[in-house]
């Protein structure tokens, strides 16, 4: 078993709703299992500003799937909440984006992890945070650093424990 991590996200339909259904959704596939669900938060959009505000959480789970075959599962997910990919950056109904996979650096066509972008976002660090302080990235920095630097701009909490709603 690997122990992975996933940055959920959303603007769109209900976006609170989405992310506690995908968590859902995510526990029952076979081969995964949450066990870890951080806090739900409401983050102002990075990227294009003409779109609603996000709601973002994060989970840990166990897997016993390859890396393709967790992102297989993650994006049939995404298609199931009516996920349309259009503008990067733009708003979704739900993002699964895999921010850590063990402790494993993936760099292929599909599939970049650590995820490029976590270390900028604190809509990602924070709810990583929640589940696990102790967190080390496959380079060596401390989460905890990462939250120091990133700040609390832009995001509050809307709800500390899942379910949230
Ligand atoms: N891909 C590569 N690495 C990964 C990975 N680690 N996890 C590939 C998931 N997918 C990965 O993703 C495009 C392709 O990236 C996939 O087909 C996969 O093979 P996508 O989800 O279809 O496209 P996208 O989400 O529009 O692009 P991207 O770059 O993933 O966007 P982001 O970075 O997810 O940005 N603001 C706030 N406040 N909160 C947010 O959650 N999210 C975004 C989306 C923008 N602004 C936001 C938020
Ligand atoms: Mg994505």
């Amino acid at each position: 078993m690997i122990t992975a991590y996933i940055a959920l996200g959303s603007n769109l339909d209900n976006p609170g709703l989405q992310l506690q259904r995908a968590v859902d959704d995510l526990d029952s596939v076979s081969g995964i299992e949450v066990t870890g669900v951080s806090k739900l938060y409401i983050s102002k959009p990075v990227g294009p500003q003409d779109q609603p505000d996000y709601c973002n959480a994060a989970v840990e789970i166990q897997t016993n799937l390859e890396p393709l075959a967790l992102l297989d599962a993650t994006q049939t997910i995404e298609n199931h909440h009516g996920r349309v990919r259009t503008i990067r950056w733009g708003a979704r109904t739900l993002d699964l984006d895999m921010i850590l996979y063990g402790d494993q650096v993936i760099n292929s066509e599909r599939l970049t992890v650590p995820h490029y972008q976590m270390h900028v976002r604190n809509f990602v660090v924070l709810p990583l945070f929640d589940i696990n302080p102790e967190l080390t990235l496959p380079s060596g920095r401390l989460l905890t650093q990462l939250k120091d630097e990133l700040g609390n701009d832009g995001i509050d909490v809307m709800a500390e424990q899942y379910p949230w709603l």
